[in-house]
């Protein structure tokens, strides 16, 4: 059994409303103690009562005040919430009013780690309460939703479910030999079940990339040589001057960055100093900051100037950028043509003066990154880091016990991979976990969460 815990649930600042959130179980009878109007203690669940909090006889706050009782709670115990008047005094006195009486204020995360441990969420559920918030985009929101309506926590489910029952067949083949209608789990027909459960772990993961783009964007490097128009083109896709154009070559020296969103997709350019050797070492280390953000960028944008033959820097460049996605952009298609360029199938032609070719260079990435299928996608996907990572472990577990299947190593021996596997699945919904990633995972939701 928990303590009580209180916290501010709204935003700080000026508003209409607060909202004060009480957990636990004297939640109810300590907030009567301080409440005039009905006897709280008295109340039926899911209510709603007017009065006053009262400290030593005085009026606080005019308040509303919710009683709903356990289970049927965000975190199964017992919650009050008092609405108070909205602003920074009164919501901070009737706070101080519920602290005194002997309440304590929740942590981060408090409430939806207790709806964790009090078993109503599993940790990928609680995980997204927090990414709900932080939502920006509707694909955001939508993603979350979903993640918090327990979509995740069935599709890892599902796999711990095959991989339960398939450990439960070795294990009584172990132990009760005797029994003869159960199937004998045999090198012959384990590797097809461990196939099975790869499967279905790799296509979690293929599905997760769209989760990754929808949370974390898409991160597109602008490249090229000096004075080819990457500073013209940065600012013509964000539709404002950021970066500073001049005829002058080695202009951008630092990093300029910028945002738009595609299909309810963030695309964050970045707009590089041009690529040359260079002697001035400011610019010097603004060409190897331009190159260092090639390591990290989902896409390449390689601008090149029609107007000017390939030189042996471009050439350099495009050997940089064999095993990356990449766009070229020719520019300043408004003069004459001089470029030659082997036929790629990512090229777009186009300038920054008439703005020709900026949406074909948009379609291209739509293209590209199928942003169109995102918006038709039923977003019931892993986005999560956390769960990303622990799914990819499970895969090498996996993936270890048919390399041992295929060597001969005894069934017994393999279970140890194939339990492996489905403990680290049982992270993912916190059917197993270590204080310390509650710790780290709450302590980034929001107080009153
Ligand atoms: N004719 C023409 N000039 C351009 C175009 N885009 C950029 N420029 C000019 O090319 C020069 C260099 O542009 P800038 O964007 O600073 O290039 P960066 O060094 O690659 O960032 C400037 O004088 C721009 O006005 C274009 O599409 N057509
Ligand atoms: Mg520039």
């Amino acid at each position: 059994m928990f303590d009580t815990i209180c916290a501010i649930a709204t935003a700080r600042g000026i508003g209409a409303i607060s909202i004060i959130r009480v957990s636990g179980p004297e939640a109810i009878s300590k907030v009567a103690s301080i409440f005039s109007g009905k006897n709280l203690n008295e109340v039926p669940s899911h209510t709603i009562h007017y009065g006053y909090i009262m400290a030593n006889n005085e009026r606080i706050d005019e308040v509303l005040v919710s009683v709903f009782k356990a289970p049927k709670t965000y975190t199964t115990e017992d919650i009050v919430e008092i609405n108070t008047h909205g602003g920074i005094a009164s919501t901070k006195k009737v706070l101080e009013t519920v602290l005194s009486t002997g309440i304590r204020l929740a942590q981060s995360g408090e409430f939806t780690k207790r709806a964790f441990l009090n078993g109503r969420i599993d940790l990928t559920r609680a995980e997204a309460v927090q990414n709900l918030i932080n939502s920006e985009t509707e694909l955001e929101r939508k993603l979350a939703l979903n993640t918090v309506d327990g979509k995740v926590e069935a599709k890892i489910k599902k796999v711990r479910d095959i991989i339960v029952n398939l450990m439960a067949n070795i294990e009584v083949n172990i132990d009760y030999p005797e029994y003869e209608d159960a199937l004998v789990i045999t090198l012959d027909n384990l590797p097809p079940r461990l196939t099975e459960i790869k499967q279905e772990l790799t296509s979690l993961l293929e599905e997760s990339q769209i989760g990754k783009i929808i949370n974390q964007g898409i991160k597109v490097t602008i490249i090229g040589r000096p004075n080819v128009g990457k500073s013209s083109l940065l600012n013509a896709l964000l539709k404002e001057n950021k970066a500073i154009v001049t005829d002058i070559a080695g202009t951008t020296r630092d990093i300029v960055e910028g945002e738009i969103e595609l299909k309810g997709i963030r695309l964050k350019f970045i707009d590089t100093a041009g690529i040359r050797k260079t002697t001035n070492l400011v610019e010097k280390i603004g060409v190897d900051k331009s190159l260092a953000t090639l390591e990290d960028a989902d896409l390449v944008i390689h601008v090149l100037n029609n107007n000017e033959e390939l030189t042996k820097e471009d050439e350099e460049l495009i050997s940089k950028l064999h095993n990356k996605t990449v766009i070229t952009y020719i520019n300043k298609n408004d003069l004459p043509a001089k470029l030659t360029i082997p036929k790629t199938s990512n090229l777009v032609y186009g300038n920054t003066i008439t703005l020709e070719g900026i949406d074909a260079l948009k379609n291209k990435i739509i293209e590209l990154f199928d942003l169109e299928k995102l918006n038709t996608s039923n977003l019931e996907v892993v986005s999560s880091v956390r769960v990303i990572n622990l799914i990819k472990e499970a895969l090498k577990s996996i993936d270890n016990a048919l390399a041992s299947a295929s060597k001969n190593i005894p069934v017994d021996m393999i279970a140890i991979d194939i339990k492996h596997a489905w403990d680290l699945l049982g992270e993912i919904t916190g059917e197993t976990y270590q204080d310390e990633l509650l710790d780290t995972l709450f302590s980034k939701f929001c107080l009153g969460k």
